[in-house]
């Protein structure tokens, strides 16, 4: 089987899947997309993935979207080590952590919700507010969650596809300034996964498209 992901250096999308591919000890080659540039929306990548959005997983030619869709396929086809639970309401419930940060905080962030924003003449300012305001609306959600169920990890002591969404939200709540204080298991359980080899690897900053001046 041969891979190739279509990903962004810093963005949170193909981060998780980055996090996703590593921890099962996936290979694969990696393209990057500049979204700065506005690739995304270039006639060739949209013959990949005509949504003009990252992360898109090429396997053996076939092109799968989605982050979470693309997640639980690499549950479905390489089942260990999981990241998911076996059992339902346990299954639910990292469902549902993740669906927190990938359905509810992301899509009101990312880059071309920030570019229509900016067309409204929003400022700098404001557009800053924004973006932490949905980044603490999802996590006070996620927090008393993390520290029912997080054992080490968002939940239990193993990495779920929870953490393959925590981490990588929580390195863009660094990056916008966001006040982490109210969210102590947040934090712990995002600090403790990213510190694990696989979510090393899968770091913005270890990624071949990140620009050298940065
Ligand atoms: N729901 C999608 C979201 C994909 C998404 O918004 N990706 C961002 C990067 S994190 C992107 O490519 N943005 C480009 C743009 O907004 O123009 C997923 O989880 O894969």
């Amino acid at each position: 089987m041969t891979l190739r992901l279509y990903s962004a250096w810093r963005a949170t999308a193909p981060y998780r899947v980055r996090i996703g591919l590593a921890i099962k000890g996936l290979a694969y080659d990696y393209s990057g997309v500049d979204l700065l540039a506005g690739q995304q929306r270039s006639p060739a990548y949209r013959a990949v993935n005509p949504q003009g959005l990252t992360p898109a997983l090429e396997v053996d030619g076939r092109v799968l979207t989605q982050s979470l869709a693309i997640l639980e396929w690499l549950e479905e086809t390489h089942p260990e080590p999981a990241i998911l639970p076996k059992a339902p309401f346990e299954r639910h419930t990292v469902r549902a952590m993740a669906g927190i940060v990938a359905c509810d905080i992301h899509p009101l962030n990312n880059t071309r919700v920030a570019a229509a924003l900016v067309g409204l003449e929003m400022s700098e300012t404001d557009r800053l507010a924004w973006i932490q305001r949905w980044i603490v609306d999802g996590f006070t959600a996620l927090e008393p969650m993390v520290a029912r169920d997080g054992r080490g990890f968002a939940f239990g002591d193993t990495p779920t596809i929870a953490d393959c969404c925590l981490v990588p939200q929580v390195y863009s709540a660094r990056r916008f300034s966001v006040d982490l204080t109210a969210f102590p298991a947040i934090v712990a359980a995002a600090d403790h996964a990213a510190a694990q080899p696989a979510f090393a690897a899968a770091h913005p900053d270890r990624q071949p498209d990140k620009p050298a001046a940065m």
